[in-house]
């Protein structure tokens, strides 16, 4: 375990040639090495003033150096920062400078938002966003400082405050159960429960129309064996990425081909054709297959004409597909062949090239005319941690019809309390830490 309040250090501006670049410090020995390597007219370290001089260590440079006194920085701690030229080899002679010196040791991802989020100046929620607005990929995502999290650590808050009362109102009548006004907690606590339970859906719904914003697309390929879902996959993909064959269940794995248009990440993945199958490799796609779909953001639902006969009714999708109707859109496919009049979805021609264009425009439209204004949720950890919540309150819910100890009730709504807590951060476990921390930047 890394000690928490050493003194850290980390180029703060992105790798690569720069005007300026930035070595930022952090801890207790921060003035100090301001002291030992910088060298100004009257280095008086003054909050928040910038003092022109040379940095003198291995390397010299003129520039600047910015004090922060603690409680009054980013981290919370007593913080300096070197603004010299931005030339990787001046940096990274810095950081080396001041490493050697034994004063500090180099910052690993996130530390500093880390020391910010454990000295309070940030909760989870906030550290979170800044991570989302320094590697934004779209105008929405670089919003989520600004809006979202606000409006997210609002939200946990007025639901925790539901949860709290519903509690207090058990807690009364295990306390005077005699009392007539407590004898009945659940008739107030059952409407406030369902109230989360219904707020919580929705967010959780929003989320799921939104996510794309942050994690990018997932469009699963499905359909029969043979209907031309690798071939479509490369007609996409602009080479040949997959195997193609005449022959059924050629594709017995999940290929998958990324691909960016209309400011929006895409991941197509080709799947193994549905059908009983004895093989056992190809059972196994078929699983995948499955697990797939469940994933997926968009399904292109691909029929063959030959594979048809002339009923309206082989349009239908196959079993165990009702629950992803919402997200289906069947296309034709080998149009080439043989052309289906009344089929009312895309048509293509996967190995001809044909009406490709025409299928991503409309995948694109798909996701952009999506209402994104009621989001507020920016990261899959929040949204899991929200449906676990879900899932507590509607055990609370279900316990609450038959026999009811006002006992056990109250312990299922302070669990969903506590994975709440763990949303914005009041309570921290190393997974969620590392989760939130993982993919962050050095000197961030
Ligand atoms: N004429 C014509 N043939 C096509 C078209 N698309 C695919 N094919 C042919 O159909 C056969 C099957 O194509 P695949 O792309 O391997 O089909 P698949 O759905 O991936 O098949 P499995 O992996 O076995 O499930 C191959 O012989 C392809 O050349 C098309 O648009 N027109
Ligand atoms: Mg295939």
């Amino acid at each position: 375990m890394k000690n928490e309040s050493d003194t850290i250090v980390a180029i703060a501006t992105p790798p690569g040639r720069g005007g300026v670049g930035i070595v930022r410090v952090s801890g207790s020995n921060s003035r100090l090495i301001g002291e030992k390597f910088f060298k100004a007219k009257s280095l008086s370290f003054e909050h928040g003033k910038m003092f022109f001089g040379k940095y003198s260590g291995s390397v010299e440079d003129t520039g600047y150096l910015v004090f922060f006194k603690s409680p009054f920085s980013y981290t919370g701690e007593d913080t300096v920062e070197f603004h010299l030229h931005g030339s990787p080899f001046i940096l990274k002679s810095v950081i080396s400078d001041i490493v050697e010196s034994g004063l500090a040791r180099l910052a690993g991802p996130g530390e500093f938002t880390k020391r910010a989020l454990f000295n309070g100046k940030v909760n989870l929620i906030e550290a979170e966003a800044i991570n989302t607005v320094i590697s934004a990929e779209n105008s929405y995502q670089a919003k989520v400082l600004s809006s979202l999290s606000g409006k997210l650590s609002d939200y946990i808050l007025s639901l925790k405050s539901k949860l709290v009362s519903s509690i207090a109102f058990l807690e009364a009548q295990i306390e005077y159960p005699e009392e007539e006004e407590t004898e009945n907690a659940l008739n107030d606590t059952i409407p406030l429960v369902e109230e989360s339970v219904n707020s919580l859906k929705k967010a959780l719904n929003y989320y799921e129309k939104s996510r794309f914003l942050f994690r990018g697309v997932k469009v699963v390929i499905a359909g029969n064996p043979n209907v031309g879902k690798s071939s479509l996959l490369n007609a996409i993909a602009g080479f040949e990425r997959a195997i193609v064959t005449d022959i059924p269940g050629t594709t017995t794995d999940s290929i998958e081909v990324e691909i960016e248009f209309d400011g929006i990440n895409f991941v197509f993945v080709d799947t193994a054709g549905i059908r009983k199958s004895e093989g056992k490799i190809e059972k196994l796609g078929i699983e995948k297959t499955y697990k797939q779909l469940e994933e997926a953001d968009l399904i292109l639902y691909l029929f063959d004409p030959l594979q048809l006969s002339a009923e309206k009714e082989n349009f239908n999708l196959p079993e165990g597909f009702d629950k992803f109707t919402d997200k289906v859109l069947k296309v034709l496919n080998k149009v080439d062949l043989k052309d289906i009049p009344y089929f009312e979805g895309i048509k293509i021609s996967a190995k001809e090239n044909r009406g490709i264009d025409g299928l991503l425009n409309k995948i694109g439209s798909y996701f952009k005319n999506r209402d994104i204004s009621e989001n507020f949720l920016f990261s899959d950890r929040q949204y899991f941690a929200l449906k676990e919540a879900l899932s507590i309150l509607e055990d609370f819910l279900d316990y609450a019809k038959g026999d009811f100890f006002p006992e056990v009730g109250a312990s299922f709504l302070s669990h969903a309390i506590e994975v709440l807590e763990g949303v914005v951060g009041e309570i921290t476990t190393d997974d969620i830490l590392d989760s939130v921390f993982g993919n962050f930047c050095l000197g961030k």
